[in-house]
């Protein structure tokens, strides 16, 4: 018997009640002002800034060409050293600006860049540093900014996954020289499609904001060859909506973590590997994935085992990030993409799983996917 009658997707997005978006909407009627710096985007802006706490912000029209543009703006070029263990945005924006991925492996609990290993790739080519605080874990800020700085190159952060983090009650946007929130539906906070840039040198705030506006200054100056990364008043509106119940979603996403670590965490093979604090740090999560890894040979099942069962009984969790970027066609034959070169990040790709993580799910809910888990443990190897 399948008990759930209606798939459960691994998130569905937070969505305002419909009579708050459509106040909002009338304002943007009686304004007839769709887009390009109105009302709503320049109030979005600013509570964000608020709410992330972060000096300088640039709203985008999603995170991949806030994430081009940031690469853009510090005038990156050679080599900028990243991680294979990624959404496929991540090493595509240092290629569409004509940029070498260099891929590092990534370290075993927390799934980033291993900070460690950052050094020994480094060469005359090296301009940066693109981190992924992926899945909500924060990177070894502190070591990659002391390499950074020993080497004089930029460190940009794809916090994609990141958003409300804080370290030592720090913003998470404030490491590093820029950091990339994506609001794209599937994240905590969003504006259906949506990113933004967070930043703390005031000299790069004209010129993000130029280089999302096709370079325009005024209607006499075109000061630089810029694009069209704009985010519009409708998808502003719908940021300010959403970020009223972002803190009650925490809230009950925090109920939810509690249960699959209260369910999954003293089994055998199951490592819950979200929301993780890896260093003496003190974190704010930001509630964004509920990831395990599973052990194939404690657990005496794969992954990919546990991912088609859950599946076949209609619930449908994610294998982020498989395949790893290095294994991608376009990125295969660069030397650094080699399987020998990323022996933790070609075995963590097959034991990493995303589970169903999002406000609207019940405690009933979790409970029975833990219990269907739990019950596949030692069905084989044969998947
Ligand atoms: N860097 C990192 C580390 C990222 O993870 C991402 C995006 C980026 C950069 C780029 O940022 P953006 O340019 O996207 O702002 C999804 C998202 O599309 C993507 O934004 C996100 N990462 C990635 C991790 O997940 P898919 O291909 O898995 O999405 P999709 O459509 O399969 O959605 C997943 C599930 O969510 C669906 O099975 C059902 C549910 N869903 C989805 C949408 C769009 C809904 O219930 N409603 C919806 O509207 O990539």
């Amino acid at each position: 018997m399948i008990y759930f009658k209606k798939p459960i997707y691994v998130t569905r997005p937070l969505l305002p009640d419909l009579t708050k978006y459509v106040v909002k909407l009338e304002e943007i009627w009686n304004e007839k002002y769709l887009t390009n710096n109105g009302n709503q985007h320049k109030l979005l802006e600013k509570e964000l800034k608020r709410h992330l706490n972060v000096p300088y912000l640039s709203l985008f029209n999603n995170g991949t060409i806030a994430l081009m543009i940031a690469v853009q703006s510090l005038r990156l070029a050679g080599e900028v050293i990243t991680t294979p263990f990624t959404f496929p945005a991540t090493p595509h924006v240092l290629a569409w600006n004509g940029i070498k991925p260099v891929f590092c492996d990534i370290d075993i609990t927390t799934l980033n860049i291993n900070a460690d290993i950052i050094e020994s790739m480094i060469t005359p080519q090296t301009t940066a540093i693109l981190g992924v605080h992926v899945f909500g874990n924060p990177c070894d800020v502190h070591k990659i900014q002391e390499i950074a700085n020993r080497y004089g190159l930029r460190v940009i952060y794809d916090a994609a996954h990141a958003f409300g983090m804080k370290i030592n009650n720090r913003g998470i946007g404030t490491y590093g020289d820029i950091s990339m929130f994506s609001f794209h539906a599937t994240k905590l906070f969003h504006t259906a499609e949506g990113g933004a840039l967070a930043y703390n040198d005031v000299y790069l705030k004209d010129r993000i904001d130029y280089l999302k506006n096709f370079g325009i200054k005024n209607e006499e100056e075109v000061v630089m060859p810029g694009i069209n990364g704009k985010m519009n008043e409708l998808q502003a509106a719908l940021g300010l909506s959403v970020l009223e119940y972002v803190e009650d979603e925490i809230s009950k996403r925090t109920v939810l973590f509690d249960t699959y670590k209260r369910l999954l965490s003293e089994v055998e093979g199951i490592t819950i590997c979200s929301n993780m604090s890896c260093y003496p740090d003190e974190i704010v999560h930001s509630y964004q994935y509920l990831v395990i890894k599973i052990d194939k040979e404690l657990f005496g099942c794969t992954r990919d085992y546990v991912y088609a069962q859950l599946r076949n009984n209609n619930v449908f969790t994610r294998k982020y990030f498989y395949p790893l970027c290095s294994d991608y066609p376009c990125y295969k034959h660069i030397i650094t993409a080699s399987a020998s070169n990323l022996p933790i990040a070609n075995t963590i790709v097959k034991e990493v799983l995303c589970l169903p993580f999002y406000g609207d799910l019940t405690i009933n809910d979790v409970e029975v996917i833990c219990n269907m888990i739990r019950s596949y443990r030692n069905s084989g190897f044969s998947k």
